[in-house]
């Protein structure tokens, strides 16, 4: 497929290895080749700026979420899953899906947990306290493990299949790569152990899970629609805080001043977290797909375009963040976009900051330094910036 005549058309491949292990490195040359960019490899439509990336995600009605928000689309191609009834829909049934879900994720339930989360954190640092750990399975995976299935409310049974499921999604949001065919080759188990523990008979009687049941018992949606929205809890919910927890520990491990700080002044630990997500979101990108023609100062993007649009980029804009390169925890990230941003802006988000925060309260008076005592090895995802392995020890106050 041609360019369009005008927009600038770039030759980097956001999917290969090289980019996937190393994206911060290419989004400079994204975002100054323009302000909407033709990627020829992968016959996409590109934003990389902060500017364009929110204004998009804010135009729900020109970019849709309802022909998904991968590279395939629905409209032509048959989605690898039934599409998500929140993600992947636009309003009204959005509105309709992601009303009921935001009154079954509320805070005051959250609120109750955390004094729980908490005393499970200090559990974990207090264990793993002097030692030699791996920052993503023994922090980044055991912590939400410890808390998120069961405010959802799923039987034990199965849930070794949920990180493993919540990869396959991301990786499906991709092109028909080899992370995306493998992901797809190897999906039935995870897929089928997901949807059995979304079944309101596999559910727990106070959780979220059976929240979603209950609104339906209301009239809210159908009992088919709350088995799939509970799907979406345990695919979004856990490879997303496993990896935003990981990268906020190399973070950190990279910048023992910020750790430092953070510790002389621990009210800093819910913008530590955010300024993690700016800097190093796990959440790297997503795609719209255009309603309608989309006009240029010069040309315009068809109707029926699919746009790749570059979160993590955004969110080191320098036309948008002062030292934008910088991870500053004191600095307001406010208006990152690593959550998205507008009407599909992320549903757990609480969940995610208080898993954060209950780590980071734990850690911040047991552990001295966070130290790198070996090379993170990366694990390649066609959508998050994930690490396979992060060597550390946490060195004890
Ligand atoms: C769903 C954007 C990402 C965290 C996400 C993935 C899946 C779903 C929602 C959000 O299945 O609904």
């Amino acid at each position: 497929m041609a360019p369009p005549a005008q927009i600038p058309s770039l030759d980097i491949d956001p999917f290969d290895d090289a980019f996937l292990a190393a994206p911060y490195t290419f989004h400079g040359a994204l975002r100054d080749a323009g302000p909407v960019i033709w990627l020829k490899p992968i016959n996409c439509f590109a934003m990389a700026r902060y500017a364009e990336v929110s204004a998009s995600l804010k135009d729900w009605q020109t970019f849709v979420s309802g022909r998904g928000v991968g590279m395939t689309d629905f409209a032509t191609d048959t989605p690898w899953r039934p599409p998500s009834l929140l993600l992947e829909t636009d309003p009204p049934v959005h509105d309709r899906t992601r009303g009921l879900m935001n009154k079954v994720a509320s805070l005051s339930s959250l609120k109750t947990a955390m004094p729980q989360w908490c005393a499970k954190a200090e559990i974990l640092v207090d264990r793993l306290l002097g030692q030699r750990v791996d920052g993503v399975r023994d922090l980044g995976e055991q912590f939400p493990l410890s808390v998120f299935p069961d405010l959802i409310g799923i039987r034990e049974e199965g849930r070794e299949h949920l990180i493993p499921y919540g990869t396959t999604a991301f990786n499906g949001f991709g092109p028909r790569n080899r992370l995306f065919e493998e992901a797809i080759a190897n999906a039935a188990a995870a897929s089928a152990a997901v949807m059995e523990s979304c079944r309101r008979e596999n559910l727990a009687p106070n959780g979220w899970g059976m929240k979603v049941y209950e609104a339906a018992d209301r009239g809210d949606c159908t009992p088919e629609e709350a088995e799939r929205l509970v799907r979406s809890f345990l695919t979004a919910g856990l490879d997303t805080t496993v990896n935003g927890i990981g990268n906020m520990l190399h973070a950190f491990a990279q910048h023992p001043d910020q750790w430092a700080k953070l510790r002389a002044d621990p009210s800093l630990a819910k913008k530590a977290f955010e300024e993690s997500l700016r800097w190093d979101g796990t959440v790297q990108t997503f795609f719209r797909t255009t309603s309608r023609n989309v006009p240029l100062p010069d040309g315009h993007i068809p109707a029926g375009s699919k746009v790749i649009l570059f979160l993590a980029s955004a969110n080191r804009d320098p036309r948008q963040w002062e030292r934008s390169e910088e991870f500053d925890i004191s600095r307001s990230s406010s208006g990152h976009v690593g959550f998205g941003f507008g009407i599909h802006q992320c549903l757990g988000q609480m969940v995610a900051r208080m898993e954060a925060e209950a780590l980071l309260k734990a850690m911040i008076p047991r552990v001295r330094e966070i130290r790198l005592v070996g090379k993170p090895v990366r694990r390649l995802n066609n959508t998050l910036h994930a690490l396979a392995s992060l060597p550390l020890q946490l060195l004890a106050d």
